[in-house]
């Protein structure tokens, strides 16, 4: 029988979903792990050959842990809420949930085809409201709790009521708004209903809030900051307005510091965990605040460098800052106005970007230094910006470069803060310059000025010190259909939740995708869909990462109705250990996730702080493009003949992209060619060696570059598991990489040769029960060790070559031997599982149990040599080789080298004096 890729992995892909090969319980003693790929949004294009290399990775991985003993959890499922689906029901009027099943079938059969060893008992889908009942159940556990920072973790909203009720707000230390009332506990016993609940929603992980938002009006929604590239939105690329909404958000500020301290504890790589970093973004400072006596007000500022406060020449606000107004003198009124104005059409991105153009006004107003008591002028400018820190500036022209292209455009003074010359070096606490201007910090280090001066600052009652995060709040709400409805209504303009056990609150159909003509969010449109039939249902809906926060729960218990996750199911899998997938969402899902995992740690509902032990990023598969040259007649107009690469500098030529699917190894199909397009019909070519040779090039894989590659072709022609090993042979996983399939036959000729050592030279399957060579052995275990150290560091790329390596030495000895096919197969199993469950069960083992068996245990006998071929010299000259077993002692050696008779011929009857002899080394014969 010949190796038929098809019927072979046909049967067992059909086995394993009829036997259920891969569903996972909890009732084993095995020790767990749980191996998560990012699960896919299904979108209408289907799987190109790029998508499933992480998958590709982590199936291996998560095989190879069951043959080590492992109970291992392995889902897939689908983020099926989001954008596209609504987009294309709006253009084609159909609803998203029949597109999304659509898709999500194609994509079902896809990875089906590539063998993926998932319990696909456990599939999750983001949209089915049986999933969304627990996202908006989270969703009301957030709305429920507050963050004291006194315990350091998110607790009940009815524990901060029980304090307002004891004590009012005295002693209440919280991550909350800004505006938070001081009352005592009779005041806020007098409070109105409203009143308190206003007061709360200051407090809730989930609030509304207004604030300014990223506004895309093509999309006709919110976008987050990593949703807008370069001022227009990642998706479609549409113009990002910034404008004021009340929107609901979620407190993830609150967990800061622990999202950073919990990147000290996890095995991620080092690019995204600084990524993290740097989003959250701690810095160390100080608040401090310049009196303004006229106004009977301060204006605060956030700073790093409090060390530079003798050095501060003017203040400067964002342009949005609350005081500006009233801080503007009738002179400076026009002058402020027209910048406010000029300055409110760039967004913050903008303006953070733009760091070279000077711009700014005057208020007219001053302020007093919070030490000296001079006056400093109050500026405004943009390059402050109004959603950090304070939205405030104290100015170091002397300090900080931004302040000193400032003071010399607008002309103000520089004062300097040490004696260093070097006007860069002024400011730098590592440089050796003495503090100057100031006999409060003169002779003082940077660390010894730091405290003082806030200790002098808090005296004052005009500073302290402070932790700022560059982090913001999450915007968690969407002006669109296709999400989770929030599960809140409204009673005098306040939100409050709906019952837990009216859960789901399920997405009301609608006539039109859109909004209303009121400008309200599509669910605007809903008929009679009314809380309770009177109250106004919140209208946007969540985000596209609400459901994907958590869905890693989901899997370990996907079925209960009463739990997001039961608390054993939660107990026994506790947290992934390996999760694969792309790095475009290190600071979207990523951050999100963790934030989720901690508050629902909080609440008790389980133990782990961080929820992804260990993170790959699986490397982007680019697409590798073909050329075909267009002749050009004389005018430069495009001619029917096209010209092969070699040749095309002798014309006038336009590349086009031609369908990489019609070329096999860079050589153009002609026909398929011809037949691709009417207008090729009559296509004439100029042939090198009579072949069409096309161009390459290396770019993102896409429809409109006809560079994508659908695995199902390369599945059909050549198998699963040559796919498989292929995506893995292209190179380290972790590295970008062009497809590229001129290499693939290499591969399947290796699955052939595989075949091949269980069948005789007719293809009858002949194994043999004679116990193997040394050779044999050595052979094996090479790849046994091998295998087991590449997949423990996921080098995935490096165990294909030593198979294929493994294979041509078992091929050269003609091993045939069962002793050593059958294991071979096990280590063969996590790659290749079609071809190995086959020959497996052809064995004679029970079908399906390949994928149980144990992986073999390295045997380091094997590879010892037990021979050495010992170069021999006379005289210190080297004059042969001698192989000789390696456990021989030097009398022995002794004996056989003066009876070697080539030995004896070298030596021509001189009588040896000495033999020197090291083991595994020399033999030195001394006459
Ligand atoms: C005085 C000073 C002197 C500063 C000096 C720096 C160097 P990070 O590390 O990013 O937190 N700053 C504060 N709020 C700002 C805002 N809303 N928009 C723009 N800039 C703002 O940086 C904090 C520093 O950035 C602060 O320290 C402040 O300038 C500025 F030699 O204060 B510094």
């Amino acid at each position: 029988m010949e190796y038929t890729h098809q019927s072979i992995e046909q049967k067992w892909q059909k086995f394993w979903a009829d036997q259920q090969t891969y569903k996972t319980s909890e009732s084993t003693d095995k020790p767990k792990y749980y191996v998560l790929d990012m699960f896919p949004y299904p979108s209408g294009a289907g799987l190109h050959v790029g998508h499933p290399l992480g998958y590709i990775a982590s199936d291996i991985f998560a095989r190879y842990k069951r043959l080590k003993g492992f109970n291992v959890l392995h889902p897939m499922g689908y983020d099926s809420f989001g954008l596209p689906a609504e987009q294309y029901a709006i253009q084609t009027g159909q609803h998203p949930a029949i597109t999304t099943a659509a898709n999500i079938k194609r994509y079902r059969e896809q990875l089906d085809n590539i063998g993926f060893s998932f319990d696909w008992s456990r599939e999750v889908r983001t949209s089915e409201p049986e999933y969304y009942r627990w996202t908006q159940w989270i969703f009301m556990q957030l709305f429920n709790a507050w963050y004291n920072t006194d315990t350091d973790r998110a607790e009940s909203i009815d524990t901060l009521v029980a304090k307002f009720e004891e004590n009012g707000s005295a002693g209440i230390h919280a991550v909350a708004d800004d505006d938070t009332q001081e009352f005592t506990a009779a005041a806020w016993k007098n409070f109105t209903e409203a009143e308190q609940q206003r007061e709360l929603l200051k407090y809730r992980l989930a609030f509304l809030r207004e604030s300014t938002v990223n506004w895309c009006p093509a999309l006709g929604t919110v976008l987050a900051n990593d949703e807008v590239i370069n001022g227009v939105s990642e998706r479609g690329g549409f113009p990002v307005e910034q404008k004021k909404m009340m929107q609901w958000s979620m407190r993830i500020t609150a967990y800061a510091d622990r999202l950073l301290r919990g990147l000290d504890t996890i095995d991620w790589p080092e690019p995204l965990v600084e990524m993290q970093r740097n989003w959250i973004g701690k810095s160390v400072g100080a608040s401090v605040k310049f009196p303004v006596p006229q106004l009977e007000e301060n204006i605060e500022v956030f700073t790093t460098r409090v060390d530079t406060i003798f050095g501060v020449s003017f203040v400067v606000l964002a342009p949005e800052h609350e005081l500006v107004t009233a801080l503007t003198t009738a002179d400076q009124k026009a002058t402020v106005e027209a910048y406010i104005e000029k300055t409110a059409k760039k967004s913050e991105l903008d303006r953070m970007a733009d760091a070279k153009t000077v711009s700014g006004a005057f208020t007219g107003s001053y302020a007093k230094h919070p030490i000296t008591g001079e006056d400093v002028q109050i500026w405004i400018a943009d390059y402050v910006l109004a959603s950090y820190g304070t939205g405030a500036v104290m100015a170091v022209p002397s300090g900080d470069q931004r302040d000193y292209l400032f003071a010399k455009h607008f002309n103000l003074p520089i004062v300097p803060i040490s004696d260093t010359q070097n006007i860069e070096e002024q400011a730098d606490p590592n440089k050796d310059g003495k503090y100057i201007n100031s006999d409060f910090i003169n002779g003082m280090t940077y660390q010894e000025a730091v405290p003082a001066l806030i200790e002098r600052l808090e005296s004052l009652k005009l500073g302290k010190a402070k932790i700022n995060f560059r982090m913001r709040d999450a915007i968690f709400g969407r002006q669109r259909y296709w999400g989770e409805p929030v599960p809140v209504y409204f009673k005098d303009g306040l939100p409050y939740l709906i019952k837990e056990e009216e859960l789901p609150l399920l997405l009301p159909e609608v006539d039109k995708y859109l909004p209303t003509e009121t400008g309200e969010p599509p669910l605007g449109r809903a008929e009679n869909w009314k809380y309770q039939d009177q109250y106004e249902y919140e209208l946007s809906t969540m985000p596209g990462w609400a459901g994907s926060s958590w869905y890693w729960f989901r899997y370990m218990d996907p079925k209960n109705e009463g739990y997001f996750a039961s608390p054993e199911a939660v107990a026994y899998w506790k947290s992934v250990d390996l999760y694969i997938g792309g790095s475009e969402h290190a600071t979207g899902h990523l951050l999100y996730a963790r934030f989720c995992n901690k508050f629902l740690k909080d609440l008790g509902f389980h133990n782990e702080e961080e929820p992804f032990k260990k993170l790959i990023n699986q490397g982007m598969i680019q697409g590798r493009s073909n050329f075909v040259y267009r002749v050009l007649d004389n005018e430069g107009r495009g001619t029917n003949q096209f010209v092969s690469l070699g040749l095309k500098d002798q014309y006038q030529v336009n590349p086009l992209h031609v369908d990489v699917n019609i070329v096999q190894n860079d050589i153009l199909d002609l026909e398929k060619f011809k037949a691709s397009r009417p207008d090729y019909a009559d296509a004439e070519f100029i042939l090198e060696n009579g072949k069409y040779i096309c161009g390459t090039e290396v770019e993102k894989m896409s429809k409109s570059k006809f560079n994508v590659v659908n695995p199902d072709d390369i599945i059909e022609q050549y198998g699963a598991d040559t796919l498989r090993l292929y995506e893995m042979f292209l190179g380290p996983l972790e590295q970008a990489k062009p497809w590229n399939t001129n290499g693939i036959e290499g591969v399947y000729k290796f699955l052939r040769k595989v075949w091949r050592l269980f069948h005789d030279a007719e293809g009858n399957f002949h194994v043999s029960d004679e116990e193997p060579t040394k050779a044999e052995y050595k052979a094996l275990h090479k790849i046994i060790k091998k295998v087991e150290e590449d997949i423990e560091r996921f080098s995935f790329n490096t165990s294909v070559s030593a198979f294929m390596i493994c294979v041509n030495e078992l091929t050269d000895l003609k091993t045939n031997k069962r002793k050593i096919l059958q294991d071979l197969l096990v280590v063969l199993q996590p790659y290749a599982p079609h071809i190995t469950e086959e020959l497996w069960s052809q064995l004679g083992n029970p079908a399906g149990s390949i994928s149980y068996a144990t992986f073999p245990t390295f045997n380091p006998e094997y590879l010892v040599e037990s021979e050495f071929a010992y170069p021999v010299s006379i005289n210190g000259k080297m004059k042969m080789n001698l192989p000789l077993a390696l456990d021989l002692d030097q009398a022995a050696v002794e004996t056989i080298v003066k009876e070697n008779p080539e030995v004896q011929r070298l030596l021509d009857g001189k009588a040896i004096k000495k033999m020197i002899f090291v083991k595994g080394k020399i033999i030195n014969i001394v006459v």
